[in-house]
């Protein structure tokens, strides 16, 4: 099972301790093919062009798309956007208690399966259940 995690780069990083927790419990259930998604620091930057056509590639090579979508970013709705073109699953995680509503074009697309939670462990059940 090759897991494409999404989750914000440039639209901002205030989450990406909570995406490699996310990471690491995804690794007990397939290959996650976007690790970095939840690196601590981000240093050796390839070009945008090698960024986008390597994501690309993963994407094709991805059975299912997992976003974690609370911080709006522009790469991660692109790369929803595409995995459902690509007849791929596709499951968001958004924290209800931040102040950042859920996008209507990701909470109302019938191809994406949007989940709520507010803290981590919940986010992890709800791994296991779209596992289950
Ligand atoms: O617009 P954003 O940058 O927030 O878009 C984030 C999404 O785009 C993520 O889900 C990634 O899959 C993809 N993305 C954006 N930047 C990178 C990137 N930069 N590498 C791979 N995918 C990216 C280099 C980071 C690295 C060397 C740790």
């Amino acid at each position: 099972m090759n897991i494409y995690f999404s989750g914000s780069i440039r639209g901002g990083r205030q989450d990406a301790a909570l995406y490699n927790q996310l990471i690491n419990e995804l690794k007990k259930f397939g290959n996650v093919l976007t690790e970095h998604v939840g690196a601590s620091n981000i240093s050796n930057e390839p070009t945008d062009e090698q960024i986008y056509q390597q994501d690309m590639k993963w994407l094709k090579e991805a059975d299912i798309l997992i976003g974690e979508v609370t911080t709006p970013s522009h790469g991660v709705g692109y790369e929803i956007g595409q995995a459902i073109a690509m007849d791929k699953q596709v499951f968001c995680l958004h924290q209800t208690d931040k102040d950042k509503a859920l996008s209507a074009m990701i909470n109302g697309a019938p191809a994406i399966k949007c989940f709520e939670y507010s803290e981590v462990e919940e986010a992890k059940k709800i791994i296991q259940q779209i596992f289950s």
